[in-house]
């Protein structure tokens, strides 16, 4: 009823609208608007009233709210649900929880600020209050947990593919999760899976993006390898309109990789990537190699070139540039 009120307010813009005629309109008490548009006001919504004219919506405030990104998203699957916190630990976290509980595919978690944001392996992730997109998205891909790697490459594609819609902006995919701005991390991918051995039963894809954080907001260890689009421009922009176009790209990708078609991603991959052609250490659980990545197979992997001449495939971890 709430989201069904704001929707009247939006459609009648600037003018006002009588408390009477939303009352008749919903089919509910001159009360229960009343209570309705004191919720709103709540939720950050300015509304102005005048006694015997009605109420006008003056200013919307800047939150995900789900009714917002809603009403203008263009997606079957991802998005299809969004669930809105203010404040949370991990959206990744609730997405598991969500999911081990029977959340659909396509389910978002978005909130306003993490407290315990999570990257790889334990590292944090900085996720000031209103400044960044910290969301999760809920996928039951029917694929073998192989290939769930795939998932974070696609997120990664469509995350550049959003970025290069910014005026001025060249996003570059760092091998795995990150994309980069100008040689600084701007977003990063966290994929976690619950599965069997042949058999996936959920994917939690988290994606964190700063978009209006400040360098001040910067955690002091991440101010030289951090940036966002605010840093970037110079000018702080809507993260609503970023969410919509990033849950458009992500379905796009995802709809085809569902149908087969996963070469395109790979190859689009290559076309943002700042990792191949690049001399680089290799950290990973068990693997410590030195090469040159060469390519990315069709599963995800990079493919490394040592300085004996042979090739090896990396499915995981963490590369450094190296200098020479
Ligand atoms: C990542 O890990 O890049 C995955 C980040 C995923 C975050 C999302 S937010 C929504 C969802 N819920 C969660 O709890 N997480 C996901 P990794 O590759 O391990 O990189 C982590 C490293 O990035 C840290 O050790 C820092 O050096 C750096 N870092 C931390 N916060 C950052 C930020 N806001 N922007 C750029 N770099 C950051």
């Amino acid at each position: 009823m709430k989201d069904e009120i704001l929707n009247l307010l939006k459609k009648s813009e600037r003018s006002f609208l009588s408390g009477e005629e939303i009352s008749s309109r919903l089919q509910v008490s001159r009360t229960a608007v009343w209570k309705h548009i004191q919720a709103l006001r709540e939720d950050g919504y300015t509304i102005e009233s005048r006694s015997k004219v009605g109420y006008r919506l003056v200013t919307v405030p800047d939150r995900l709210y789900p009714g917002e990104i809603t009403a203008g998203l263009k997606t079957r699957v991802i998005g299809s649900r969004i669930v809105h916190f203010d404040t949370i630990g991990s959206t990744n976290d609730k997405g598991k929880e969500l999911a081990a509980n029977g959340a659909p595919e396509g389910l978002v978690i978005v909130a306003e600020e993490q407290t315990t944001g999570r990257g790889r392996l334990g590292r944090t992730w900085s996720s000031p209050k209103g400044r960044g997109i910290w969301m999760s998205v809920i996928l039951r891909p029917e694929i073998n947990p192989m290939d769930a790697p795939k998932l974070t490459l696609l997120t990664a594609v469509a995350l550049a593919r959003t970025f290069d819609s910014y005026p001025g902006i060249q996003p570059g995919i760092k091998w795995p999760n990150d994309v980069f701005i100008k040689g600084k991390k701007i977003a990063g991918v966290l994929t976690e899976m619950n599965a069997e051995l042949e058999r996936i039963n959920y994917v939690v894809v988290g994606i964190g993006v700063n978009v209006n954080t400040s360098r001040a907001e910067l955690p002091p260890e991440i101010e030289n390898i951090a940036t966002s689009l605010y840093i970037e421009t110079g000018k702080s922009w809507s993260r609503k309109d970023f969410l919509t176009k990033l849950l458009e790209e992500l379905e796009a990708l995802y709809l085809s990789f569902k149908m087969g078609e996963y070469a395109a991603v790979v190859e689009e991959w290559k076309k943002y990537s700042v990792t191949l052609n690049k001399k680089i250490k290799v950290t990973s659980p068990g693997v410590a190699l030195e090469g040159t990545a060469v390519d990315l197979d069709d599963d995800g992997a990079l493919i490394v070139r040592t300085r004996d001449g042979s090739l090896k495939r990396v499915v995981a971890g963490e590369i450094t540039f190296a200098s020479r």
